[in-house]
């Protein structure tokens, strides 16, 4: 069977030496705005890219390349890179070899043939991921670096593109100029996914506001996704009318068509701050991939017809046309560039790799930088801002005043601090906790969003890249699990893939957990955050006392903008308006509100511990700790003597603060409301068998069971309560004790 890697490669030379150059509509370099040169330039920089995807094929059988996923067939985009500022930032498709090599062009100073070869060995002298992954993506070059989930970075384009506005509106001194577009491309079968739709909805839900969104979406349509086809039509027909944008077509083969279209895409989102869609036509050469055998499902006469409508032959008859290049020059040019890439191929293998588990993990954790966006609060200020609450400030309060007060305190000192969230705005959010915040901040500080917890997201981390600092609200936490990639996929992993070069640190408060009184079931209710649990690099805190909360939400900021890290700010629900504790009236869950400034504020993520008992030690959180409180009276009634952690911060956990209490006690009961599978609880029995200094007589488990919460009071019968805290308690130093008395009655 033929090498179709070899066919295409020889084929451009035949074909070209045989003027069997595919037909295309006829052009003028003047009513496009090209230069000669700047043809000349386009298809430079397009053989390039053809043969870093075909060395990368060569390298993969020698061993020496990891991820073969090429341009090739969509070179075209080399064009919008010309259309384009290099300023204007660019979340690509993996198919933009030919974009990024135009785009270094045009940026002082760069080396693309060297630098993508050193990421295809996974080098780690690669400049953008440092030998991790083989992304496309560049800081010199506006491009933040692309997972390969499909879809997944539509939402984020879609922020960025918002933020350009916002930024405006707000005067913010972000990364991007005000008058930049974002730029974002994806695949004909990506179009379908719920992401995509999902960021262009939003797109065009903000545009038809007539608020600023100024983004060009791309499709670069092949007609396929791996091996399934598009129905003919089918994007335009879905795109064409899409209320807030505005759709355009081009040939992606010709350079031409593509750069006009391109150009008057840029145009309308630059000058008129709204969404386009420019659909690209293109073909896919050289199968989805290199293990992929197109033969399987493609006739080999189709693959032959597609491979005739080669974009570099395209690119061939324009510069014949034009009498710009002659076929000598034009097949030079091609050989010369086969061989500098194969030199510099040979260069890259001898570079370092990473070469062990520290190397690796560096990037997680972005560097330290210091707050740039902090102001001065003065106290005449303040007492405006709390005009409403003047007769409630001395007063003890419960956590969800208490999270209000800190936002309303820290929105005014933390400058880029954004909010956005369904019903955050003028309702203040389900519970009320965040009430006020856009009636003193404005809409462009505390926004309503659309319906989709992907928006909110994907649109955070856009925020995050224009130097805002957002802080996201997911309603319920089980409605964050249809987004979760895009904390989990594209946030988390965002410094790792990009040598740390990249950040997008946000706080994502997300109201949880169980034992809502009235307000039953299990979406209400959700009590796993297991999904949190194992993403590399995540904070994540869990207050369950108000003075807690103010806080944990001060570090929770600081640690988002000093740390560049991604909190997770996970607020029990059925806490929110506890006052009491033993009985009602007696105050005792809540605490009155402290001012302190954020740049006074010193981070502190450890545990808190309540009682000093060196019998039994309860490790536990949120509606846990709520719980082990309740039960203590009893505990003391039947002479345990116990002390009470609230862990607090559930990633990193304090694995010293918690040793320390283990080690101080005879037993450990962990009380976690969460289920028995996944939940944190898991982590805490590992911690204390890997580390405890003296095993302790016993460890156990009072948990959630393996199910989801039933409607009213058959929910109790799946989660922890006081009586099942006091019991297991009862049982485990009782254990212990029996044991000690046969020992002892043995001997
Ligand atoms: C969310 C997700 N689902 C599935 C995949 C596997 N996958 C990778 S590429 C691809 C097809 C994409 O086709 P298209 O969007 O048309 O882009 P093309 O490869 O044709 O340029 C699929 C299914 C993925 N990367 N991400
Ligand atoms: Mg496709």
């Amino acid at each position: 069977m033929a090498d179709r890697n070899q066919c295409v490669k020889d084929n451009f030379i035949t074909f070209v030496r045989e003027g069997a150059l595919p037909q295309q509509r006829k052009l003028t370099l003047e009513a496009v705005g090209l230069s000669k040169e700047d043809v000349v330039d386009l298809f430079e920089t397009q053989v390039m890219s053809r043969h870093l995807d075909l060395q990368s094929r060569v390298m993969q059988k020698q061993g020496q390349s990891f991820y073969t996923i090429g341009s090739a067939g969509h070179e075209g985009n080399a064009a919008y890179a010309k259309a384009f500022r290099s300023d204007d930032m660019a979340f690509l498709h993996y198919r933009s070899g030919a974009f990024c090599i135009q785009r270094s062009k045009e940026v002082n100073g760069q080396t693309p043939l060297y630098d993508m070869l050193l990421s295809f060995a996974a080098s780690s002298e690669d400049p953008i991921s440092g030998g991790r992954h083989k992304v496309l993506g560049s800081k010199a070059l506006n491009i933040p670096p692309q997972t390969s989930t499909i879809a997944s970075h539509l939402p984020k384009a879609m922020g960025a593109a918002f933020g350009i506005g916002l930024s405006k509106r707000l005067q913010h001194k972000g990364e991007l100029k005000d008058d930049s577009v974002i730029i974002c491309n994806f695949g004909d079968a990506s179009a379908n996914h719920s992401t995509t739709q999902g960021a262009i909805n939003c797109a065009g839900w903000v545009a038809y506001q007539s608020i600023p969104m100024p983004v060009v979406f791309i499709c670069e349509d092949n007609g396929i996704g791996i091996s399934t086809s598009t129905p003919t039509g089918w994007i335009a027909a879905n795109f064409k009318n899409r209320a807030g944008i505005t759709y355009l077509y081009c040939d992606g083969l010709n350079v031409l068509d593509t750069y006009q279209k391109a150009k008057q895409a840029a145009d309308i989102a630059r000058e008129q701050q709204r969404p386009v869609f420019l659909h690209v036509r293109t073909v896919r050469l050289l199968g989805h991939a290199g293990s992929d055998a197109e033969f399987v499902y493609r006739a080999v006469e189709e693959t032959e017809a597609i491979e005739r409508q080669d974009p570099l032959l395209h690119t061939a008859k324009i510069l014949l046309d034009n009498g710009i290049l002659d076929e000598q020059q034009i097949i030079s040019l091609y050989q010369d560039i086969a061989t500098r890439v194969a030199i510099i191929a040979e260069q890259v293998v001898t570079r370092p790799r990473l070469v062990n588990a520290a190397q690796v993990m560096d990037s997680i954790i972005p560097n330290e930088r210091a707050n740039d966006y902090l102001r001065l609060v003065s106290d005449a200020e303040r007492a405006k801002l709390f005009a409403h609450e003047k007769h409630n400030l001395a007063k003890p309060q419960h956590l969800a005043k208490m999270l209000n007060w800190t936002l309303l305190d820290a929105l005014a000192e933390q400058q880029n601090m954004v909010m956005l969230g369904e019903d955050i705005a003028k309702k203040g959010g389900v519970y009320n906790v965040t009430a006020k915040l856009s009636e003193r901040f404005g809409k462009n500080r505390v926004m309503n969003t659309l319906l989709d917890e992907q928006s909110i997201l994907g649109g955070a981390i856009g925020l995050a890249h224009n130097g805002f600092l957002p802080v996201p609200e997911i309603q319920f936490l089980a409605y964050v699990h249809n987004a979760e990639d895009q904390i989990r996929g594209e946030a988390a992993t965002l410094s790792f893939f990009s040598n740390k070069q990249f950040t997008n640190p946000m706080v994502i408060r997300i109201a949880g957990l169980a034992y809502q009184k009235g307000f039953g079931g299990h979406f209400h209710n959700d009590n796993s955050f297991a999904v949190f649990r194992d993403i590399p690099g995540l904070v994540m805190a869990c207050p369950s006392k108000g003075q807690d909360a103010v806080e944990m939400m001060r570090s929770s900021l600081k640690i988002a903008q000093e740390q560049q890290k991604i909190v997770v700010f996970l607020e029990p629900i059925a806490l929110y308006m506890a006052k009491d504790l033993f009985e009602e009236g007696d105050g005792l869950w809540t605490s009155k509100y402290q001012h302190q400034s954020l740049s006074e504020h010193v981070i502190d993520q450890t545990i808190s511990v309540h009682g000093d008992g060196d019998e039994l030690c309860i490790l536990t959180y949120g509606n846990g700790y709520y719980l082990s409180r309740k039960a203590e009276q009893q505990l003391i009634a039947s002479g345990i003597k116990a002390r009470i952690i609230d862990l607090r911060w559930l990633a990193p956990l304090d694995e010293q603060g918690i040793i320390e209490q283990v080690n101080a006690c005879q037993h450990v009961l962990i009380v976690d409301e969460c289920r028995e599978t996944g939940s944190i609880s898991e982590a805490l029995m590992t911690l204390i068998n890997e580390n405890a200094n003296t095993t302790p007589l016993s460890a156990t488990r009072v948990t959630a069971k393996d199910c989801f919460i039933p409607l009213g009071s058959a929910a109790y019968h799946v989660l922890p309560s006081e009586q099942d805290i006091v019991t297991a308690a009862q049982a485990i130093v009782q254990k212990a004790t029996h044991k000690r008395e046969a020992v002892r009655s043995k001997s």
